[in-house]
């Protein structure tokens, strides 16, 4: 059955406060293929994304750029257009949240949440830097998260757990721009009640389609809501109705761009936006593995309390790996689309196909420059590449063109082949797994190899030009089958195979049910080399620069990391002699010790040196102790300090060269 009409696809919304990643591409690039899969079934959805514009990512990156966050929003707004473009991603339109709809619809909707009783205020503590004498909202402010202690910042555990903050919730809060430990301050804040949601929310996520890693979560989380504040310290941003000094959290006025696009695109093409946003209709997003809560949670909470239509689907892509590293800008590991990919002369169809072929949509996905050159040359080359290129060539060479039909059609089994690769293809967009796609494609060229092979034309040529033409023709109905069936991975490469073929129009426009009708005969040019071997020296030229970024990344760490002689007199360290040494129970590491450092009573610390040290063989040894840290338990034994040793092999236990009093200071 057709997925029902009319059908909007979104894509999550980039932060326009930096340079377009591959990590990026790993949602658009899918969407994109889906977007051109359903026109390829006869459908006309709308596909709508933009620059998220507000929120501390953009304000804090503006301060460090030194610039307003307006200009900042426009340099970055206009380069991720500019990339989408060139990299095929088609959107029906691209907007801004800062548009004069995105705040008129992100107002009307806050104000209907009010209306509805969804809104209410209450006085929360908030972190707030006595130096720059201001609330620290969200990235403003670093510290501990209070559920696992990670690193995080003000609104998210982005290094740990990953929860969702609120704000007032992170602990040892410090000023991101100062570094000054803040101070907690009571202030009237604005909550939206999610918790009112749950019955709906555990409804509504038995309806949901999408990726399962989408609404497995989602299902969780629904179990515990809390209400959630929606206001924020900002200047930049959409005003709270009522309150001057307030905006709203980004994270209401960002999906409401999916809306407000919706209407900018219908005001342009003199369409109804209600059609997608008020009445019956099918919402498909596809966001990052890491906005699952805000999409599944949030959102549909938010739709339901003003009165709009719900999503249907979402579509989560799993994370980006960069030659088996975690994706980190800071680190260096990153491959950035323009200047590392597009400007070194890479095709962007290439990668296109290997976001799509890698591996499943919700797994990680590895791009290595050797793994890009292999599945170029080993697929797109040698199997894809030269089946359409010996076919069409050979056709031109002996027959001027896709020759007459004579006799029968297209062979049974051709049309087999075509048809399983087609049901393979149609079929994968239900399950968001355009790896089945790519897979059944190259599947269908590689049948295609061995057909021609196995038909020898070459031979047949001599003897029976008439079984020649037929089975030329039939090679030639595979490569247009081809074309038409990877479109949506490979759009400006299958064009010109299109071209190649002599076919009428464009391949955009060709439906997938045109794989199997019967290609007609016409004159063809010289075929030309449709993908050609990407050369070692220019992986080697990508991984150079690659490694330059990683080693400029450590060695910036690294001088960050340097620290001055005051650093090092923070340390108190002490020599002690070992008085008693035992194991402890349930630990095959670690090793009970009870340390003189000339202090009235011995010092017990826990140290992890069993593996390498027999409890007997201990005391009377001396040893180096950091005496100076915090006290920690380890299997319910306390320890006040730790010992020194060489990591080597285990442990090799520091001591002076010729024993010295307990208790001397070392320096
Ligand atoms: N701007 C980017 C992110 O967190 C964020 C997405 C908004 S989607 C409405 O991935
Ligand atoms: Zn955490």
């Amino acid at each position: 059955m057709p997925p029902k009409e009319p059908v909007l696809v979104t894509c999550g919304l980039p932060y326009a406060n930096g340079k377009c990643h591959i990590g990026h591409l790993r949602t658009y690039v899918p969407a994109d293929i889906f977007v051109r899969a359903l026109r390829k079934q006869g459908q006309n959805p709308v596909f709508v994304c933009g620059s998220d514009t507000h929120g501390t990512p953009i304000v804090v990156n503006a301060e460090e750029e030194k610039v307003t966050p307006k200009e900042l929003v426009s340099k970055y707004h206009n380069h991720f257009e500019q990339v989408f473009k060139s990299m095929g991603i088609n959107f029906s339109f691209y907007g801004n949240t800062d548009s004069p709809t995105s705040h008129a619809r992100t107002t009307s909707i806050v104000e209907a949440l009010i209306a509805n009783g969804y809104v209410y205020p209450k006085t929360i503590r908030l972190a707030y830097c006595p130096k720059d004498k201001r609330f620290l909202p969200d990235r403003f402010v670093e510290g501990i998260c209070p559920y696992c202690g990670a690193s995080a910042r003000g609104d998210e555990c982005d290094q740990g757990c990953g929860k969702h903050l609120e704000p007032g919730e992170i602990k040892s809060a410090k000023c991101r721009i100062c570094g000054t430990t803040a101070e907690y301050r009571e202030q009237e804040h604005f909550f939206f009640r999610l918790s009112a949601f749950a019955g709906f929310l555990v409804d509504y996520l038995e309806t949901l389609k999408g990726t399962p890693n989408a609404i497995n979560y989602a299902k969780e989380w629904a179990k515990d809501l809390r209400d959630w504040c929606i206001t924020r310290n900002l200047e930049w941003g959409v005003r709270f109705p009522g309150h001057d000094d307030l905006v709203v959290y980004v994270w209401v006025d960002a999906p409401i761009g999916y809306i407000s696009f919706t209407e900018e695109w219908a005001a342009w093409q003199g369409e109804d936006w209600e059609k997608y946003w008020r009445r019956d209709s099918r919402i498909v997003h596809f966001i990052g593995g890491d906005i699952i809560y805000h999409h599944c949670i949030f959102w549909p909470a938010m739709l339901q309390g003003a009165g709009y239509t719900l999503p249907s689907d979402v579509v989560a892509s799993g994370m980006l790996k960069i030659e088996d590293k975690k994706f980190s800008k800071s680190r260096g590991y990153v491959v950035w689309v323009d200047e590392d990919y597009l400007a070194k002369g890479f095709h962007p169809d290439l990668l296109r196909y290997y976001l799509a072929s890698y591996t499943s949509h919700t797994k990680d996905l590895n791009f290595s420059w050797k793994v890009f050159q292999e599945k170029v040359n080993n697929e797109l080359v040698a199997v894809l590449g030269n089946f359409i290129h010996r076919t069409v060539h050979f056709a031109h060479a002996n027959f001027g063109g896709i020759p007459e039909r004579t006799g029968g059609g297209i062979d049974g089994e051709v049309i087999d082949a075509i048809t399983r690769a087609k049901a393979e293809v149609t079929s994968s967009f239900d399950e968001y797994e355009f790896k089945r796609l790519t897979d059944a494609v190259l599947a269908l060229a590689a049948w295609g190899n061995t057909y021609f092979q196995s038909k020898e034309p070459w031979q047949l040529i001599k003897k029976d030009r008439e079984q020649c033409a037929a089975v030329l023709r039939n090679c030639l109905q595979i490569s247009g089958a081809i074309a038409i069936l990877l479109e949506p991975v490979l759009p400006s490469k299958m064009e010109e195979a299109w071209g190649m073929l002599g076919q009428d129009g464009s391949v955009h426009d060709a439906l997938f049910d045109d794989a199997v009708k019967e290609i007609k005969s016409r004159a063809l040019e010289k075929p030309s080399v449709l993908f050609a071997k990407i050369e070692d020296s220019k992986i080697a030229e990508a991984e150079a620069l690659l490694s330059s970024r990683v080693k400029a990344a450590e060695s910036k760490a690294n001088k960050a990391s340097m620290i001055a002689p005051e650093d090092l007199a923070r340390l108190d360290l002490r020599v002690g002699t070992v008085i008693k040494a035992e194991p402890i129970k349930g630990s095959d590491k670690l090793l009970r010790l009870e340390v003189d450092i000339g202090e009235a009573v011995p010092r017990q610390v826990v140290a992890g040196i069993a593996k390498t040290h027999a409890s007997s063989a201990l005391p009377g040894t001396q040893v180096v102790l950091v005496a100076n840290m915090k006290p920690a338990k380890l299997f319910g034994v306390e320890s006040r300090g730790m010992v020194l040793a060489a990591d080597e092999n285990g442990a090799v236990l520091l001591n002076p060269q010729t024993p010295v009093k307990n208790g001397t200071k070392i320096k």
